[in-house]
């Protein structure tokens, strides 16, 4: 069942709207929406159905492979620019490691008294998309508050790292090299959804290699639609080597993406699978809390537990006492079925 929460306020009653006027306001919305649950979502609605501004770029790849610090090079490059910068630096590994986070800061630190930077660190969360919706809800702060491009950092590990960047309008995926095949060692998703490769540690042996690998599995490849060639970008983060070249590439991106109206494209996109997450989100956690619960639910799961129900008409019972069903056709014959299987027993 769909909690009471989300069920409550109707769309035809708009929420009192969300004004970030002041570095408090921000600073404010910014924290309750990291902690998520109820509250971020109610301040989120306050939001708004606001336009997509800022310019979002993902940045990916292995653990240590120099993410911060050539997001932190970015900033400079984006600050020259005389655009105004927020940075989400995801910190994967668990939500005790306050290592990252502070190894972020200190890497960071040299924009610290910027008022036209804001960096925030943010903590992994649930399996249930909590991470990508929080960060969503962060980078969409950063752009309501202003910002005019919004850097996204994640280690490329994970599921929840992969829904991270794919909030991006542009997503760079960082490589390398020592890591053996560049390819092989990326996670398979990444590849569909890289606009860019940077080889970083050009400095260290074997960047060329890494380079030519990632060259020829782009020319293997069929192709993109939307008629975009990801290049490749070698760069030393910490000497700030090949970052105006990185830099450029991301904004011939940028250019890209404005001109063929995929830009546009895209966030409409998102939006659509924001909404369908959310929703899909709110259901997970409404099973978990019912499951929870025990009851009729636990019944259940405990007769097909014991092979007294088979899992399909189990998963069938417990759709129809939830109020969910599987599709409006189906609707009837699911809440006939467990009263079949379930005749006698309950
Ligand atoms: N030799 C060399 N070292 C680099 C380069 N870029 C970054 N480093 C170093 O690599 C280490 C890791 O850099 P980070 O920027 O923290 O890497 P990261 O990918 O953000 O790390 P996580 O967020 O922990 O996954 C630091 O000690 C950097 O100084 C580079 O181009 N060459
Ligand atoms: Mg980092």
């Amino acid at each position: 069942m769909v909690s009471c929460r989300s069920m409550s306020p109707s769309a035809a009653e708009p929420p009192e709207p969300l004004v970030l006027d002041t570095p408090r306001a921000f600073a404010r919305a910014i924290s309750l929406v990291e902690r998520g649950g109820p509250d971020a979502d109610a301040l989120m609605r306050r939001l708004g159905p606001m336009p997509l501004r800022a310019w979002t770029i993902g940045i990916t790849g292995p653990p240590g492979a120099g993410k911060s610090t050539l997001v932190d090079r970015l900033i400079s490059s984006a600050r020259a620019t005389g655009w105004t910068v927020g940075v989400v630096a995801v910190d994967p590994s668990s939500p005790f490691s306050g290592g990252a986070i502070l190894g972020d800061r200190v890497r960071m630190m040299g924009h610290s008294g910027d008022r036209g930077v804001f960096i925030r660190s943010m903590a992994a969360r649930d399996s249930l998309g909590g991470l990508a919706s929080a960060t969503r809800d962060v980078a969409r702060l950063l752009d309501a508050y202003g910002f005019d491009v919004v850097l996204l950092e994640t280690v490329g590990v994970g599921q929840s790292e992969l829904d991270v960047v794919k909030v991006a309008d542009t997503v760079a995926v960082i490589a390398v090299p020592g890591l053996g095949d560049a390819v092989q060692t990326l996670k398979a998703g990444i590849l569909e959804v890289a606009d860019l490769f940077v080889v970083n540690m050009a400095d260290r042996p074997g960047a060329e290699r890494t380079t030519a690998e990632l060259l020829a599995m782009l020319q293997l490849g069929a192709g993109r639609e939307d008629g975009w060639a990801p290049p490749v970008v070698e760069t030393v983060a910490v000497e700030g080597r090949g970052i105006e070249a990185l830099w450029a590439a991301l904004e011939r991106h940028r250019t890209h993406l404005e001109a063929t109206g995929a830009l546009a494209e895209r966030r409409r996109c998102r939006i659509e699978t924001e909404v369908l997450e959310l929703v899909d989100r709110e259901l997970r956690l409404g099973l978990r809390r019912l499951v929870g619960a025990g009851g009729e639910i636990g019944s259940l799961l405990a007769e097909a537990r014991d092979g007294r129900v088979d899992p399909h008409t189990a998963a069938a019972a417990i759709l129809a006492r939830s109020g969910l069903t599987r599709g409006e056709g189906d609707c009837d014959a699911v809440v006939a079925i467990p009263g079949d299987a379930a005749d006698g027993r309950r």
